[in-house]
C-alpha cells in the first residue's frame, strides 16, 4: 500500500514542481493544460489551450497562503485564467460566500504547497471564494474575489 501511494505520489509533485517553475517566468501566455482536477468537465472551451496562444486569454496568478490570497481581489476579462498557486500551509479555492460552498461551483480541494489550480471564467460576474477550512474562512477571513469583465 505504501509503495503504491509513492509511486503515485512522486509523479505528482514533480508535475507540481514544474508547473510551479514554469509559472515564475514573466511571461503568462503560455498556461499548462490539464492541471485542473475535476471542476471543469462542462467547459466546452478552453481559449488558453489554443496552439499558437494567439487567442489566448490572460493567465492570472493568486498566491494561496496561510490564510490570505494575494491579491484577494482580481479583476479579469471573459476568458482569462486564473492560477493559484499555494505557498504556505493546506488550504482551498472554494466558489462561495459567507463561507458557503456554491453549487457546481468551482473547487480545488485541500492542498498543501506547489499546488496549482486553474479556473478559466468563461462568463462576466462577480465570483467569491473562500478557504473551504472553516476556521480559515470564518476566523481568519480567508476569501477573495474575481471580477469578471465581459
Ligand atoms: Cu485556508
Amino acid at each position: 500500500m505504501l509503495s503504491i501511494l509513492r509511486s503515485f505520489r512522486a509523479p505528482v509533485l514533480a508535475l507540481a514542481t514544474s508547473l510551479v517553475i514554469a509559472c515564475s517566468s514573466s511571461t503568462p501566455s503560455t498556461p499548462a493544460t490539464g492541471t485542473e482536477p475535476t471542476s471543469d468537465a462542462g467547459a466546452t472551451a478552453d481559449p488558453t489551450d489554443t496552439p499558437d496562444g494567439s487567442t489566448s486569454g490572460t493567465m492570472h496568478t493568486v498566491n494561496v497562503s496561510d490564510f490570505a490570497y494575494e491579491p484577494a481581489k482580481l479583476k479579469i476579462a471573459v476568458g482569462d485564467t486564473v492560477r493559484w498557486v499555494w505557498t504556505d500551509g493546506t488550504h482551498t479555492v472554494t466558489e462561495g460566500t459567507n463561507c458557503t460552498k456554491k453549487a457546481g461551483g468551482f473547487d480545488s480541494a485541500r492542498h498543501t504547497a506547489a499546488f496549482t489550480y486553474e479556473h478559466t471564467f468563461d462568463a462576466a460576474g462577480t465570483f467569491d471564494y473562500f478557504c473551504d477550512y472553516r476556521e480559515h474562512c470564518t476566523m481568519m477571513g480567508q476569501v477573495g474575489r474575481v471580477e469578471v469583465a465581459p
